[in-house]
């Protein structure tokens, strides 16, 4: 019930499934923990010297900023340790990253983008940290990037937490979504958003609209009507909005519906798409899906693609389902 702390919701949710050992369970408390750290730095700004740009560039080809390389390694040392995990990939590391020899090693793979929409750091903008957790393989020695290439649909668990005016973890272990609060008074997340649903309809949408000239024809004629409204044909008139940060827009949808995308483009199609499968587009479209809603390419669902390399790109439509279907079926 809201205001119950998130372990004693995990520990109940741990005991809805026979056999359960609580590992991941524990896994799931130490995910929060290094998120609580990573927000902590996030909040501490320029008062820690955070937003300064590092100007080394990162495997995306993306400049690093220092919060971006302390995220990533606050997240790291906050795991590596714990025995839950085989591996881990990140989007700030080109290789997967392994368990170091004095540690023991999990049942779990992890892979996260340590800071989402770090474009917005030294505009104060809310950001976040997003995670997918999949089963590594059985009785393997040595973990490879190969292990990681499983379907959106073989996660066990996913979720976000966004750095924002309140900092919220979004969760799912595929029994449904639920949304926890820090409360910085004991240091604790604390449940506040029970069983998130996207509403089926919506009148917003979330979309880079200085892309226009690069889009594919359907994604162009869904955004024209939208801008149309009713008197383009439409039932109703939209609102838009883009905030260039994909946790903020996929709390947003949660919260209220939309349709977010960031589709495939002219400019992006040598690359695939702007999101990445593994650590961005699988575990919202977990998310998404677990609260009701759809996540797809345009052309097919996101979490039965089956990966090819840890930094794929694809094309990413999501959110409330009838919006999200109608652009889906112009691909047709
Ligand atoms: P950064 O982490 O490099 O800021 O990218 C954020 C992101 O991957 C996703 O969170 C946003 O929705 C999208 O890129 C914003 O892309 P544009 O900057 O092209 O609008």
């Amino acid at each position: 019930m809201i205001g119950q702390q998130l372990t004693q919701f995990l520990i109940n949710e741990q005991r809805k499934v026979p056999g359960a050992t609580g590992e991941l369970t524990l896994l799931l408390n130490d995910i929060a923990s290094a998120c609580k750290a990573i927000g902590h730095e996030v909040n501490r700004g320029a008062l820690a010297g955070n937003l300064d740009v590092i100007g080394t560039e990162n495997v995306q080809g993306e400049v690093q900023k220092k919060l971006d390389i302390l995220s990533n390694d606050i997240f790291i040392r906050s795991l590596e340790w714990t025995g839950h995990l085989a591996a881990m990939a990140s989007e700030e590391n080109d290789e997967i990253i392994p368990i170091p020899a004095e540690y023991p090693r999990g049942k779990y793979l992890v892979a996260f983008d340590p800071l989402d929409g770090s474009s917005n750091i030294e505009v104060n903008l809310s950001i976040g940290t997003i995670f997918s957790v999949m089963r590594a393989p059985e009785g393997k020695a040595t973990i490879t990037a190969e292990d990681f290439m499983q379907k959106g649909t073989a996660q066990v668990a996913a979720g976000f937490c966004i750095y924002g005016p309140t900092t919220i973890l979004i969760l799912t272990t595929g029994q449904g979504v639920n949304g926890f609060t820090l409360d910085r008074n004991v240091g604790e997340f604390v449940l506040t958003h029970p069983n998130v649903r996207v509403p089926e309809d919506t009148s917003e949408f979330a979309i880079n609209m200085s892309n226009h000239r690069f889009w594919e024809e359907p994604v162009r004629r869904y955004v024209d009507e939208c801008v149309q409204g009713k008197a383009g044909g439409r039932e109703k008139d939209f609102n838009m909005r883009w905030l260039a940060s994909m946790v903020a827009e996929v709390y947003r949808v949660l919260m209220r519906g939309g349709l977010f995308t960031y589709p495939m483009d002219e400019k992006l199609k040598s690359k695939g798409g702007r999101l990445r499968l593994l650590y961005e587009a699988n575990p919202m479209g977990f998310i998404i899906e677990q609260a009701g809603g759809v996540a797809s390419t345009g052309r097919e669902r996101i979490l039965d693609i089956q990966p090819t390399g840890v930094h794929q790109r694809v094309p990413v439509i999501l959110g409330s389902k009838n919006e999200v279907e109608r652009l889906v079926s112009y691909h047709q």
